[in-house]
């Protein structure tokens, strides 16, 4: 019997009216109520007796919107004053199902944190996914603030936590970059043997964006305390992504001063097109999909849409031709060092959240919001230099920020630490940004912890992700294989996503379940061979020739989904090889 088997074994079942659809694997349809040593309203700071954690409520709220009951728990660890005199602590809530499948989920989440997300569990924190959320699915839902509440102006507007005005204080940059998920691991783990009675029988971490860098940092940091991580479109190297968002600046300011303009939505549905027509059949069938993404790389060339005169509709001036090569080449110093990585061009560079993040322009309604120009150049000036730098935090005074980026002498300040006179008074900072924000052999990958304990990572990135480049990814991974031996893919897998912007959206199958695959590989031994794609319900970039229905493999790097024949739109016309 499995462990999860057990967990259930003479208690009654009742099925779970959010299990709707299912992968293969364990993902367990039926979870059962069993009695509880504890009732939900008397977890208490007393009664749980966690050493610097306080319980601010704790009660059980009714099933809807396809999530079970549960009992909802909030607290905070750590509390403490900061540096800057201001108080700070990791605050967190738990969502324990009452019908539990026996596991723990640490959602880790996306932007600079500072802010409880719902611990509801989609691995893409994209909360209402069209996906399975893990709480829906039994789990134990675990999410936090990671150290800093970042409500504050420019936080609201974009409600993604982008605040970095905690950035003075060093245990609050460590709670951000790696400390958060140390402490409150253990924590989560805690509360759900008080609870339940039982520890978790499985672990998991899973987050996108900033929340893909934290399950990276964690899987080399931690990677003996989970059994799989999910780490999707991961800024697992944000601090050097960081600077890339200056180099983007510099060089589209090349073309117009104001960077919003450098590129219509046609010249990127020009360079898209353009794309296709020279990469989409390299995987054997024109299917507005450039699978084979390496291959591309060597017979696209962007000089080639150089308008021989004016500029049109159908051609690049030259100076956006240079500006794009600048940018796709990545920052370098005066002395031609690479600072970040290089990037793709794919066929999804033509959609709204790619010009979101590279030209500050596309997603309605922000399009006009003179803050978005900015998005990013906070956490370089505050968090990911040393010392902090802290502007005026309006928008010009961001993108000035962005323009004046030194690439000689102030990239290196994220690898810089010592002590530092920050507003008036002395502080140490004993670790660079590069040391906290990062894995700790994130350069030269080996996952010693993971592989040792026979854990299991899946990373995921779209090709056509405009913040964090897919190269990244793909270099980490090419790294992770050569440090192995040719076994890297008995612990850690790469899917590329072709089309697919930032953890979602783009002409893409952007829709797809990592987590029935991480718990199938790590509870199983099934290793993901691939990974069934749709479309997502409410993506509105898909072409009109694509059928809503359309499946695609999604394959282990550097494994590419060729067509071999059959219907166009169904995976099972594809191999990964
Ligand atoms: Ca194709």
């Amino acid at each position: 019997m499995s462990r999860t088997g057990r967990l259930l074994a003479g208690v009654a079942m009742i099925a779970l009216t959010a299990q709707a659809s299912s992968a293969a694997g364990p993902s367990p349809d039926e979870v059962a109520v069993k009695a509880k040593p504890i009732a939900c309203a008397e977890l208490t700071s007393e009664t749980l007796g966690l050493a610097n954690v306080t319980i601010a409520s704790s009660s059980e709220t009714p099933a809807e919107n396809g999530l079970p009951a549960s009992c909802l728990i909030k607290g905070a660890a750590n509390r403490r004053t900061g540096i800057d005199g201001k108080p700070y602590a990791l605050a967190f809530e738990m969502r324990l199902p009452l019908a539990w499948n026996g596991r723990f989920l640490h959602q880790v989440n996306g932007g600079n944190d500072g802010e409880v997300v719902p611990a509801i569990g989609d691995p893409k924190n994209l909360n209402a996914y069209g996906g399975k959320p893990a709480l829906a699915r039994g789990f134990a839902v675990l999410s936090s603030d990671e150290g800093h509440n970042g409500a504050d102006p420019v936080n609201a507007a974009f409600g993604l936590g982008a605040g970095a005005a905690f950035a003075a204080d060093p245990q609050a940059r460590d709670d951000y970059g790696y400390a958060g998920d140390e402490t409150l691991g253990p924590i989560g783990k805690a509360i759900i043997a008080k609870f339940y009675g039982e520890k978790p029988a499985r672990s998991y971490m899973a987050g996108c964006s900033n929340g893909g860098r934290h399950a990276m940092v964690a899987a080399t940091r931690m990677g003996d305390q989970y059994d799989g991580f999910i780490a999707g479109d991961p800024g697992f190297n944000l601090p050097r992504a960081a600077i890339q968002h200056a180099w983007d600046v510099q060089s589209f300011e090349m073309i117009d001063p104001d960077v919003k303009k450098s590129f219509s939505p046609s010249d990127m549905a020009l360079i898209a097109r353009k794309a296709l027509e020279a990469c989409d059949k390299l995987d054997g069938v024109e299917d507005g999909l450039v699978a084979d993404i390496k291959a591309c790389q060597k017979v696209f060339h962007l000089a080639d849409l150089t308008c021989a005169g004016d500029k049109t509709d159908q051609c690049l001036s030259k100076a956006q031709v240079e500006a794009l090569t600048r940018a796709f080449q990545g920052p370098h110093n005066s002395k031609g060092e690479q600072l970040y990585v290089d990037w793709p061009f794919d066929g999804g560079m033509s959609s709204a959240n790619w010009r979101f993040w590279k030209v500050f322009s596309g997603i309605p309604p922000w399009n006009n919001n003179p803050l978005i120009a900015t998005m990013g150049a906070a956490s370089l000036a505050a968090i990911f230099t040393t010392p902090p730098t802290f502007t005026k935090g309006d928008p010009d005074s961001l993108m000035a920020y962005l323009s004046h980026f030194d690439f000689d002498k102030d990239a290196p300040k994220i690898y810089a630490k010592g002590t530092f006179t920050v507003n008036g008074k002395p502080i140490e900072y004993k670790e660079s940004a590069w040391e906290f924000m990062t894995p700790p052999d994130a350069d030269d990958p080996k996952l010693t912890k993971l592989k040792e304990s026979g854990h299991k990572i899946i990373l995921y990135h779209g090709q056509s992700d405009g913040v964090f480049s897919f190269n990244a990814s793909a270099n980490w991974m090419d790294k992770l294989a050569a440090n192995s031996g040719g076994d890297a893919g008995s612990f850690a897998r790469l899917f590329a996503v072709p089309g697919m912007n930032h953890c979602a959206s783009g002409p893409a199958t952007d829709n797809f379940d990592m987590l029935s695959a991480i718990i199938d590989w790590a509870e199983n031994g099934a290793a993901p061979e691939r990974i069934i794609a749709t479309i997502r319900a409410d993506n509105k970039e898909v072409p009109a020739d694509w059928s809503r229905e359309r499946t695609r493999p999604l394959c282990p790097w550097p494994k590419v989904a060729r067509y071999v024949g059959g219907d166009t739109e169904k995976a099972e016309s594809f191999e990964c090889r």
